[in-house]
């Protein structure tokens, strides 16, 4: 049965009953457009008894709270993803086995690895994207109806890729997908691409939708980018979150902006951000396994408020928070 239905007497009935997201005022002594939760890191490290590690990580309502799917590094670091549920979005149960899953439209595909999942719910089923290990880093796709039993699809794309993400709708009667082509390293470039699909197995219509900035426009963005949520619908456009990265002297540091594509070809970039909304700053974002990194998968949305998850340091998992209409108009105001 769809999220949101449930049975009563024999009658289907369409519950909107779905839980806040979470949220908090800005504090009074800030004037950003995106403030953190006073109480991050939501989740330690440490959450789950095999963990070494908890972020870049996705959640997505569900019945009357959310779900979520994540990356967990275990303590011979070894990446995977695990399921998890919570009432409030804030205070998570984690599953303390990883998903085991089952052959969905192809045959078993291996996967060496799974990290950086996004979820979205799409017409019946929630759809998982990560980056999977096969050959090397690739987007690795799985459905689910509950969260209990997922189902592994086709690969999206040949290695290397990262950063896949599906938009929460067909577009122009195709599923349609943000992701970052790359290498078999820590690549040092990358642009978000976007493509087709007509049925989740073959993907095609690659088209080139936003680059890395030039150095002296936004140097927090000039060394790669990659997609990060899955795009909001808005009347001003596909709102999406993703991050950007300068390389330092000390090595990679990444942050996060957002961009205004084209509802209906949503390789259209219609603004970007110039200055970042969010770069390392807080102790958990600047020290951990891989400093300086905020790395968001996700942001809920009510319509009005949004909350963004994001991993910090490759360690812990936050949130940040905003009014959805002052970001659209931040982003318009001070577009690259
Ligand atoms: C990227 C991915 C992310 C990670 C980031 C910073 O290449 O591996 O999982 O958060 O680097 O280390």
């Amino acid at each position: 049965m769809p999220r949101g239905e449930k049975q009563y007497n024999s009658i289907r009935i369409k519950m909107t009953i779905q839980a806040p997201i979470p949220f908090e005022e800005r504090p009074q002594d800030s004037g950003d457009v995106m403030w953190r939760y006073s109480h991050n890191p939501i989740i330690g490290r440490y959450h789950i008894p095999s963990s070494n590690s908890i972020f870049n990580s996705a959640v997505v309502p569900f019945e009357d709270g959310f779900a979520g799917i994540f990356r967990c590094d275990n303590k011979a670091v070894q990446m995977n993803i695990f399921a998890g549920f919570s009432k409030d979005g804030i205070n998570w149960d984690i599953n303390h086995d990883p998903i085991e899953m089952l052959a969905g439209n192809t045959e078993m595909i291996e996967s060496d690895y799974k990290y950086d999942p996004r979820v979205t719910f799409i017409e019946d089923r929630y759809w998982i994207t990560w980056c999977n290990g096969y050959h090397g880093p690739t987007i690795g796709i799985a459905y689910t109806f509950d969260f209990q039993t997922f189902y592994q699809c086709e690969n999206a794309f040949l290695p290397f890729n990262r950063n896949g993400v599906l938009f929460p709708e067909k577009i122009n009667g195709k599923y349609a997908m943000l992701s970052r082509p790359s290498d078999n390293g820590h690549t040092p470039f990358g642009d978000i691409y976007i493509s087709y699909s007509p049925d989740m197995k073959y993907w095609g219509e690659h088209r080139c939708v936003m680059k890395i900035s030039p150095f002296e426009r936004s140097a927090w963005q000039c060394t790669k980018i990659g997609a990060g949520s899955v795009p909001i619908k808005t009347k001003d456009g596909w709102l999406e979150f993703y991050h950007g990265v300068i390389n330092t002297c000390n090595g990679f540091r990444y942050s996060m902006g957002a961009a205004l594509l084209d509802l209906v070809d949503p390789s259209k970039v219609l603004y970007r951000t110039q200055p970042y909304l969010l770069a390392p700053a807080e102790l958990y974002e600047l020290a951990g396994d891989v400093p300086n990194v905020i790395f968001p998968c996700a942001a809920l949305s009510d319509g009005e408020k949004i909350a963004v998850y994001y991993g910090a340091a490759d360690t812990v998992v936050g949130i940040a928070f905003g009014y959805q209409q002052e970001i659209i108009d931040y982003i318009k105001e001070n577009s690259l």
